[in-house]
């Protein structure tokens, strides 16, 4: 079997790609971007980047259902050697380093350990990096570089339990068959401490949403870190080395780190702060069935709903307010997927006076969190999760 005849056209960019274009609601311009459908395995995509593969999810998918569809899943990738098919049969597994004995497994060896599933939103790092003020480097990412599936694989515990670790070992590394385009690059990696690797939820993935891995998500096999950032989540995993020291490479002791503080919530002037590797994920909420800018009729009561989920932990509650945030009511939760899935929400607000309305929306997670009313800012622009507004027109 191969998959993903056809990515070598990525070398060829031809404007004639874009169908037609989407305006995002960045902070500033150029704030619009072509749609494609020239990506393997992929409908109609905002196109972010190119080379690498940068595509955004359009946001209304995000209304259809809890579950995001395989071919609009959004794609992120740091380099642009990607192989362009990968051959199945042939492919390996390894497992290395500070282990009793190195494994080379095959696709059919790892479906027959015991198979799970989950459900898990993968959201990049940098989601809505673009909606950060002011502005920073990095992908201008509105609200789309998030997915949620539900996840088919083994569990990288019973992998590394065959491999047998030694004790003293301390990490584990991953790495996948993508390359840097030039030599001296640094390769991506990453590592989990070997407690939260060995911890019975981190997944080595060979299905999403039933079917195979599109290629650009990572076929064969991707890692799955449930309610972590996806920079975790080494898609086309092909190497696992079990470290007897902490990893110290450029994508953990460089890249990826975070202002040591809660929400990672600095002032653009702000120096001095200790930095850790990116981690768990926090609560967010979005309205689906109204954009910034809807118009509706005055004396008509306003349905809402949309998808929260509460990054590290389930939703304990989403809120909605009409007033800009001065009263918020309760909105009614949809089916429960798992505390790491997307779960709906639905609410209403009562006729709305003829104006401009702040529609907000908040999610707060069973860990007690809630998401705050301000932006969030650091300099990386990760870990946005400020409470979104939805300004509605009355007439
Ligand atoms: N092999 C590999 N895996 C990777 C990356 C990469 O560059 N190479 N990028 C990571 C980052 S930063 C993100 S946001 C996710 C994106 O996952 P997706 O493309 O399936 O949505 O892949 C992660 N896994
Ligand atoms: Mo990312």
């Amino acid at each position: 079997m191969l998959a993903g005849l056809g990515l070598g056209s990525l070398a060829a960019v031809a404007p004639a790609w874009a169908v037609s274009s989407v305006k995002l609601p960045l902070l500033g311009d150029p704030d619009t971007r072509d749609l494609t459908t020239a990506f393997p395995g992929k409908g109609s995509m905002i196109l972010q980047r190119t080379r690498p593969p940068l595509l955004e999810t359009p946001f209304e998918v995000f209304d259809q259902g809890v579950f995001t569809p395989n071919d609009r899943f959004y794609v992120r990738w740091h380099w642009a050697s990607i192989p362009t098919e990968v051959d199945a049969k042939a492919f390996r597994l390894k497992v290395r380093g500070h282990v009793d004995k190195e494994l080379s497994l095959s696709l059919d060896e790892i479906a027959r350990l015991p198979r799970f599933e989950i459900a898990a939103v993968n959201q990049c790092s940098g989601n809505s990096r673009g909606l950060f003020a002011p502005r920073v480097p990095g992908a201008q990412w509105a609200n789309g570089a998030m997915g949620n599936a539900r996840w088919t694989g083994v569990c990288l515990k019973d992998v590394l339990d065959r491999a047998g670790v030694k004790a003293g070992a301390v990490q584990v590394r991953f790495s996948g068959l993508d390359e840097p385009v030039v030599e001296d690059a640094p390769d991506f990696k990453k590592s989990l401490d070997l407690d939260h690797a060995r911890g019975g939820e981190v997944m080595l993935a060979y299905a999403m949403n039933g079917e195979q891995l599109p290629l650009l998500n990572g076929f064969p096999l991707r890692l799955v870190v449930p309610g972590w950032y996806s920079t975790y989540w080494v898609k086309m995993l092909s190497d696992i080395e079990v470290l007897d020291r902490p990893d110290d490479q450029y994508w953990m002791k460089t890249a990826y780190r975070i202002p040591d503080v809660p929400g990672a919530n600095i002032k653009p002037s702000q120096t001095g702060f200790k930095t850790v590797p990116i981690s768990r994920m926090v609560p967010r909420a979005f309205l689906t069935n109204l954009r910034g800018g809807a118009r509706v009729a005055t004396g008509s009561p306003v349905a809402l709903r949309g998808i929260a989920f509460g990054g590290d932990c389930g939703v304990r509650t989403v809120e909605i307010s009409g007033d800009g945030g001065a009263t918020w009511s309760l909105a009614k939760l949809g089916a429960d997927e798992g505390i790491y899935s997307f779960r709906r929400f639905e609410g209403g607000l009562p006729a709305l006076a003829a104006g401009t309305h702040a529609i907000k929306v908040r999610c707060t997670n069973t860990n007690g969190l809630t998401q705050p009313m301000d932006p969030v800012w650091n300099g990386a622009g990760f870990m946005q999760n400020g409470v979104e507004t939805v300004s509605l027109q009355v007439a």
